[in-house]
């Protein structure tokens, strides 16, 4: 069954939601928050994991119209759908099984009439016992030397997964040092080859189809490399694949027990969980590896299974679909105060704005209403000495999220006081800010009476500004992975009430080509 084709603004409920809306717009936090139960009613938990989202223009009326709205345009069957393997990237004629990857469930699911499961767990074999190998100093390089260092090479979807998580998981690291590279700029695979060892290198090349102008530029630019130190027969112990292209990785030289499979029910931006994390295996070990698949096949069960106005992600599309299609908010900021995921907006932003950046609907109409959201962000507390000025007093609404953790990884906790004062302190400055009363009073106070005058409008916040607080114990590989598959599901779930395709990417083709073009005129 293919997902329904529903207009959104056709719907009932989106008719309810707009009259709601025009009665209810000027609704202002500070009120709402002073019902005392607002937080708890506001609020999910899930283990180890509590979303706050009480600090949003939003009533209980408007939390059940926008489910309704969910309900009406059939949202339960598509998740369904998805789960169980239905042609649901009909674009691309393919199903949508990243969640199977993390399944450790006996559950089958079928592609073209064939359980998958089997073929994921022979993967995820072959990355175990590749990855111990690898580490423990068991695989050797051409001279008989261990692996110190790996080059991931990818783009988009082989790159941003892995590198945020590697990036984000450094405290659980290992002795390797782990290296990517990405654009097709020579400045960029030039400074990482200064930083290796051809003895001791392993070249992870991710490409699904292997035909990747950046990919297949650098991974040459790397072999020529290789090879000025060593010989094609020394290839194998240093070269592996991960990508559907047995024939093009083959006539690269790499062996073909090094390849690792990927499949076309995986999207690129969705295919960390696949061997496109092999490089995340190989820094963190196989069974932290696990745990983050663990962590988000959690969150796809919480999912799957949750009524939706206790369901984080549906809540979470439901609040940025009221903002972006009736407040009309252009952007939302993605704010996590742990330097560990200072890689997790450029990641959410390919994931985000590659997925739901579509200006036709199911009919390949073209959409007269708002859909997928600029997504941007930075880490706190740097941001607040950057940014926060617009988010806090410009002429934009911008909801925020707040992604924090109760403890830190190397106690501090003096730090961590201070790092997570700031995170609430943000998140109040922004819904509550400050009156003129209370900017009176303080200029007042301060002995600067005379300046009252001429400072004052100035100083006011107005605040109501909204902000959802994503709060976990702990940054561990499973809350990572429970994060990562939030966003994931928070993202099809507005696909799905926007009535678009989020898995295909055609957007990104004109570009290659008309570069191809111009590169065969040169
Ligand atoms: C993501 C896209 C895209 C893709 C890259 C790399 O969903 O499909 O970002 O991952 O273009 O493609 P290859 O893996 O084929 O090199």
């Amino acid at each position: 069954m293919a997902l329904k084709n529903i207009n959104p603004t056709t719907t009932s409920a989106w008719q309810k939601i707009t009259n709601h809306f025009a009665e209810n717009k000027n609704i202002n936090i500070k009120d709402l928050m002073k019902d005392e139960n607002r937080k708890d009613d506001f609020s999910i938990e899930l283990d180890d994991l509590l979303v706050d989202f009480s600090k949003n223009r939003i009533t209980q009326e408007t939390l059940s119209l926008l489910v309704e709205l969910a309900e009406e345009v059939g949202l339960k069957e598509a998740i369904e759908s998805q789960f169980s393997g239905e042609i649901i990237n009909a674009t691309e004629g393919r199903a949508v099984l990243h969640t199977a990857l993390r399944s450790t469930s006996e559950e089958p699911v079928l592609v073209n009439g064939k359980n998958i499961k089997p073929q994921i767990q022979t993967a995820l074999r072959k990355i175990k016992s590749f990855s111990n190998k690898v580490i423990s100093g068991k695989w050797k390089g051409y001279t008989g030397k261990s692996i110190t260092d790996i080059v991931n090479v990818g783009i988009g979807g082989s790159d941003l997964g892995p590198d945020m998580v590697v990036e984000s998981l450094q405290f659980y690291k290992n002795q390797l040092t782990t290296h990517f590279v990405s654009n097709v700029d020579g400045d960029h695979v030039s400074e990482i080859i200064k930083k290796l060892n051809p003895e001791t290198t392993l070249f992870v090349i991710v490409s699904k189809t292997f035909t990747t102008q950046e990919t297949i530029s650098n991974a040459e630019t790397l072999k020529n490399w290789f090879l000025k130190s060593a010989t094609i027969f020394d290839i194998p112990k240093h070269f592996v694949a991960v990508s559907t292209n047995l024939e093009a990785v083959d006539s690269f030289g790499i062996d073909k027990k090094n390849v690792f499979p990927m499949w076309n029910w995986v999207g690129g931006r969705f295919s960390l969980w696949s061997a496109v994390g092999l490089s995340i295996s190989l820094s963190v070990g196989y069974d932290n590896y696990r745990l983050l698949l663990d962590g988000a096949e959690e969150m796809d069960i919480h999912y799957r299974n949750t009524e939706f106005n206790k369901n984080i992600p549906v809540v979470l599309a439901l609040i940025s679909v009221w903002y972006n299609n009736f407040y009309l908010a252009e952007t939302e900021a993605v704010l996590p105060y742990s330097q560990y995921l200072k890689k997790l907006p450029d990641y959410l932003q390919q994931a985000i704005m590659e997925s739901n950046g579509k200006g036709v609907d199911r009919n390949g109409d073209k959409i007269d209403y708002q859909t997928g959201t600029i997504v941007w962000g930075s880490t706190g507390t740097n941001m607040q000495h950057a940014f926060m000025q617009l988010v806090h007093q410009g002429t934009k609404l911008i909801p925020t999220d707040f992604i924090g953790y109760k403890e830190s990884l190397y106690g501090l906790t003096d730090h961590h006081k201070k790092l997570m004062s700031n995170y609430y302190g943000q998140m109040e400055a922004l819904a509550f800010g400050k009156t003129k009363e209370e900017v009176h009073l303080e200029l007042k106070f301060s002995g600067d009476q005379d300046k009252i005058n001429t400072l004052l409008p100035f100083k006011v916040f107005e605040g109501n500004r909204p902000s959802n607080a994503i709060l976990f114990d702990k940054l561990t590989p499973k809350s990572l992975g429970k994060l990562i598959a939030l966003y994931e599901h928070k993202i099809f779930t507005q696909g799905v009430l926007w009535n678009i395709y989020s898995y295909d990417q055609f957007g990104v083709e004109l570009g290659k080509e008309l570069a191809k073009k111009l590169l065969n005129n040169q």
